[in-house]
């Protein structure tokens, strides 16, 4: 029998999944019986253990010199956005995943993610904008301007991660396609293909996955679209090629491998708010005196950390100097 290896960072306390617990009976029934419980009730993991992850370079790279190179080829330079905890180890990076479209395991994602094909890539984009049509990812990024930039990622679920993410600021890209005055909100829409994403089998989400942001959000200097991590290409499980990273909000705003991008004037669906309206709002932004419908959000587990390592969790995440303007008058309690 497989015993499975415990790492510290994966935690042995009630390790919720609750982005699974609101599936009602239902819903569980139409993901198809045994096998999609197995999943769901998050006990699945250590059934197989055939596949190998798609990360099999685990160089971290060191931020001493400027501009870096990275075996990949990665070119980048520093920048000063940087926190004051530690970074959290690379295998827990890019081995304790949320991203559904290959299971609800925080470990399916490193194991049957290499199965996306991510290169060529494009990108549609489409609504408001005076430039729309198919783009090449290459013609999206500009690979030469790339930078790095440390944030803390705070999970929905209460647990958190700090990660030296590279790619540009999104709204240098989303610039170039010049949206008009119409464009009050920006859609994302994750790629969508059956075949090489087993866990689009079962109706946990309205697949394809959808995110957006309000203009002014999308605009906001932190919000990124990161192409890579430490020092390398994105590995699937992260989100290959491209996915955002909006350090403020909860995880899930910050959609993986994006094929879409539509400039709106309504607000966008967005897949958990759709999946479970009220445990998961339009804003999600990080804000410990909301909590869950069924947890608390007042601190985190800090992943990589040791077993029971915790911290408090921040307003905005700590990014309230440069988001909390976009609020102005809000009430984010309703608005969470
Ligand atoms: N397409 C897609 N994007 C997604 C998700 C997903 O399931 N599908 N999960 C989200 C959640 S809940 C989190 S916490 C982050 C996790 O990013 P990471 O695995 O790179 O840490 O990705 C977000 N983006
Ligand atoms: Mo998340």
């Amino acid at each position: 029998m497989f015993i499975k290896r415990s790492r510290s960072w994966q935690g042995r306390e009630a390790d919720v999944t609750p982005h699974n617990l609101y599936l009602d009976r239902r819903r569980i029934m139409q993901a198809g019986g045994a096998l999609a419980l197995t999943g769901l009730v998050g006990c699945g993991s250590s059934e197989s253990q055939a596949e190998n992850t798609a990360a099999s370079n685990t160089t971290l790279a060191n931020s001493t010199t400027q501009p870096e190179s990275s075996a990949s080829g990665l070119q980048y330079r520093e920048t000063a956005y940087q926190v004051s905890d530690p970074q959290t180890p690379y295998d827990a990076v890019t081995g304790y995943n949320n991203f559904y479209e290959f299971g609800t395991s925080k470990d399916d994602p490193a194991r049957y993610a290499h199965r996306m094909s991510v290169t060529p890539w494009s990108i549609e984009v489409e609504g408001h904008a005076a430039r729309t049509g198919t783009f090449d990812l290459e013609d999206v990024i500009d690979y030469n301007a790339l930078e790095e930039r440390i944030y803390r990622l705070r999970c929905v679920e209460a647990w958190s991660m700090v990660i030296p993410w590279i790619g540009v600021p999104l709204a240098d890209v989303l610039r170039r396609f010049e949206p008009t005055s119409d464009a009050r909100y920006v859609a994302f829409e994750t790629y969508l293909n059956r075949s090489e994403m087993r866990g689009t089998r079962f109706p946990v989400l309205d697949w394809p996955y959808v995110e957006g942001l309000r203009m002014d959000e999308a605009m906001n200097e932190l919000a990124f679209l990161a192409v890579g991590l430490y020092g390398d290409l994105l590995p699937n499980q992260n989100g290959a090629p491209v996915r955002l990273v909006v350090p403020w909000k909860y995880g899930y705003k910050s959609i993986k491998s994006i094929t879409k991008i539509r400039f709106v004037s309504e607000q966008p669906p967005t897949s958990w708010n759709i999946a479970a309206p009220n445990e998961y709002g339009f804003y999600s932004n990080v804000n410990p005196n909301r909590a869950h419908p069924r947890w608390s959000q007042a601190s985190e587990r800090v992943i990589g950390g040791s077993l029971f390592s915790r911290r408090d969790t921040e307003m905005f995440n700590g990014y309230g100097e440069q988001v909390a303007d976009l609020y102005a008058g809000m009430d984010l309690i309703e608005n969470h």
